[in-house]
């Protein structure tokens, strides 16, 4: 039974708001009320208002499960047996092939804590450390929605730009060739505060309005009148998330988009400014303190000698001993069990046999590892693959801090016990690094590891060493970069200069190139993914809510009717998706909000609706990001 403390003040569990809630206790089990917060006053959606029911989930894992073999059972085992295991199979691999055949793979729904401990875990005695691409949703004001799809926020908005799945940079260059040509732009804050405008200038001359017309499939009327909305509003905020992000061009979308804030001196004031939105729940804080491969705390650079004999001396290690650059996420999975690749994998908070870009093949490397550990809530399709399976914590039941899509720091208080024998991730870590022989150097409580984190961020872009549990419970949360006890935290970055060595932002040409995988004869069609109100990522956890199951049961592919027509298919009907990585099967719902030449599908569902057996791989050459957004299908009725 739960052993609530009383009503207390916490956040979300889900996304990267971070809405304020009270957890209650109640006779029949645990419930949640909105508490006023500024990311949400006082609201919640249907995930936040429900996520209590899984702290008393019968499906929730209680104790560590375990399989003397490939193809044996999981049953359940004792703590120790289960740690054990983990540790000689830490050591065979390393032994026998060297440190870097251990992975660390963590999510963006785990407090600082721990992804600050998993970080110099692995950094510590493993590469390559990893995190998943994050990000998030929230728009508001005057709003011009650039979206192939008609969603809620797109019939909102003022302006709705429905362009042609992966032409984001070439609808960005022809709004700026309109700014410049009708006069938009605010050359002060270009001479003041930028540099590289020139060149820009001359590349986008060539995106006039037809011939974005053409690229982007957006009527050149339409451009006009954004470009106008935009460069005659007093202050303006461009936002990107996962739809402009999650291409092979990802990048260069983002670039393109910023030149055209910085062109219209947009920026780096109040009100005013570019935003990538996070979206998980702490997105935003692992990736400042570790999480990613390519960093250490305080978002320092782990290939940068200043900042390794920084993390050295609060370790209290031999810079040398710690790693170089791990490998992005996909470039991980797509090598796991192969000789000379990672052999032995330990999954925290993430779920990649449903979340990754073809996901098949996925499947295949999990399966060719020698130890697969997962630590998770629920038997999760990725757990069902594990070696072993440890149960965790929930949000309600570990204290720890999170960093929302604000970048400010919240407290999530500890306020009822988990279920007997469930552990939290923190102690997970400690208790594995005492096994290894590095206990001294991993705390397990969330408190000793927030003071460490505190003094290895000082100093760094993300400087945590300010903030406080303490000063996060009295002031609502606390803004980094925060660098001392006195300092208020920082709600506004870049008002006087850019994080730059010479304070200027930086304008970047990018041209328009096409999706790694177009349309053709065979694959007719666009497939875009993303997410319905009502699932969370894997669907780990909504899945498992009676309300939000009911609500969207299973996975569906948007189609346009008169595309659908043609195809013989009704709503409902079963649909076959097909692409160059594989089959699915969903169902159809027909809806006029689409394109005519593009399906959409969520990918929230595992197993045969899993849409990421379709998706594609293409990664970002500079961020690494796959395209989940584009790739071409053919759809059939079954
Ligand atoms: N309900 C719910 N909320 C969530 C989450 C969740 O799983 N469920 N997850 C959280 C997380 S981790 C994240 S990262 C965020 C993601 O938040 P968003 O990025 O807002 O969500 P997505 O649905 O992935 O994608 C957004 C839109 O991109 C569009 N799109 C597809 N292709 C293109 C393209 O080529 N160009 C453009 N411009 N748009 C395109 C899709 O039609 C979709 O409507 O949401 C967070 N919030
Ligand atoms: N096709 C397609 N694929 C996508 C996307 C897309 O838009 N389209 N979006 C991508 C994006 S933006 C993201 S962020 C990823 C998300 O992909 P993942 O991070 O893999 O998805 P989650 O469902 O968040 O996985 C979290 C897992 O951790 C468990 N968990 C939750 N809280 C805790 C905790 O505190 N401790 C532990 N140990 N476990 C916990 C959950 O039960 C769940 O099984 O998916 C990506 N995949
Ligand atoms: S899922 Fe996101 S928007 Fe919904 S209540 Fe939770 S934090 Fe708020
Ligand atoms: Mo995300």
């Amino acid at each position: 039974m739960l052993e609530l403390v009383a009503s207390t003040a916490t956040h979300c569990p889900y996304c990267s708001l971070q809405c304020g809630m009270y957890l209650i206790d109640g006779d029949r089990g645990p419930t949640v009320a909105p508490r006023d917060f500024p990311t949400n006053r006082g609201g919640l959606c249907q995930k936040g208002w429900t996520a209590a029911s899984l702290l008393t989930h019968p499906e929730r894992l209680t104790t560590p499960l375990m399989r003397d073999h490939k193809g044996d059972d999981l049953r359940p085992v004792a703590w120790d047996a289960a740690l054990d295991r983990i540790v000689r199979a830490i050591r065979t691999a390393q032994e026998r092939d060297g440190r870097d055949t251990v992975g660390i793979f963590g999510g963006g729904g785990l407090t600082n804590e721990t992804a600050y401990l998993l970080g110099k875990f692995a950094v510590e005695t493993m590469p390559p450390v990893m995190q998943y691409f994050d990000e998030q949703r929230r728009r508001r004001g005057n709003l011009t929605v650039v979206d192939p799809r008609a969603t809620r926020t797109a019939q909102s908005a003022s302006l709705h730009l429905q362009l042609t799945p992966g032409s984001d940079a070439a609808l960005a260059n022809g709004l700026l060739h309109i700014a410049i040509r009708d006069g938009l732009i605010d050359h002060d804050f270009i001479a003041a505060r930028t540099t590289g405008f020139v060149e820009v200038r001359r590349v986008v001359a060539s995106y006039w309005p037809e011939r974005v017309e053409r690229l982007t499939g957006v009527p050149a009327k339409q451009i006009e009148a954004a470009a106008h909305l935009l460069g005659e509003a007093r202050t303006a905020m461009v936002l990107t998330a996962r739809g402009t992000e999650q291409q092979s061009s990802g990048v260069e979308n983002v670039l393109a988009f910023i030149n055209l804030a910085l062109a219209l001196g947009k920026a780096g004031r109040p009100h005013c400014g570019y935003g990538c939105l996070t979206g998980q729940g702490n997105g935003q804080g692992g990736r400042e303190h570790g999480q990613k491969a390519d960093q250490l705390p305080g978002y320092r650079k782990i290939a940068n000698p200043e900042h390794r004999a920084h993390i050295a001396r609060v370790w209290n290690v031999d810079p040398a001993s710690l790693p170089g650059p791990g490998r992005s996420a996909y470039e991980l999975l797509d090598t796991l069990g192969e000789a000379g690749g990672v052999r032995a994998l330990m999954l925290m908070g993430s779920n990649p046999a449903v979340s990754a870009p073809r996901v098949g093949h996925v499947r295949e490397r999990l399966a060719a590892l020698d130890f697969l550990a997962v630590a998770d809530l629920f038997l999760s399709e990725t757990a069902q693959l594990a070696d072993v399976v440890l149960p965790s914590t929930q949000w309600a039941e570990e204290e720890g801090t999170m960093t929302n899509l604000e970048g400010r720091v919240l407290l999530r208080q500890r306020a009822c016990d988990p279920p007997p024998g469930v552990w939290s991730d923190t102690q997970i870590i400690a208790a594995l690094a005492e096994r290894l022989g590095y206990g001294q150097f991993f705390p397990a409580e969330p408190r000793a590891v927030f003071e460490e984190l505190r003094r290895a961020s000082a100093g760094g872009i993300a400087d945590y060493s300010g903030i406080t549990y303490e000063r996060i419970a009295g002031e609502d949360g606390v803004f980094w970069p925060c660098p001392n006890e006195r300092h208020p935290g920082t709600p506004r970055l870049f008002l006087d200069r850019f994080a730059t060595d010479d304070g200027c932002a930086r304008f970047m040409s990018v041209q328009h190139r096409p999706s790694a995988e177009e349309p053709d004869n065979q694959y007719p069609f666009y497939l875009i993914t993303g997410r319905v109100m009502t699932h969370y990522q894997s669907g780990t956890q909504t899945r498992r809510v009676k309300e939000l199951h009911d609500a969207v049961p299973q996975a569906f592919v948007e189609i346009h009717p008169a595309l659908a027509q043609r195809y013989g298919i009704a709503d409902n009907d079963a649909v076959r998706l097909t692409t160059r990585r594989g089959v699915a099967i969903v169902y159809a719902r027909l809806t006029t909000t689409i394109r005519l030449d593009t399906v959409f599908v969520p990918f929230h569902w595992g197993d045969q609706a899993c849409v990421n057996l379709l998706t594609n791989p293409a990664l970002d050459p500079i961020s690494k990001m796959p395209e989940f957004k584009v790739c071409a299908v053919q759809m059939e009725k079954v």
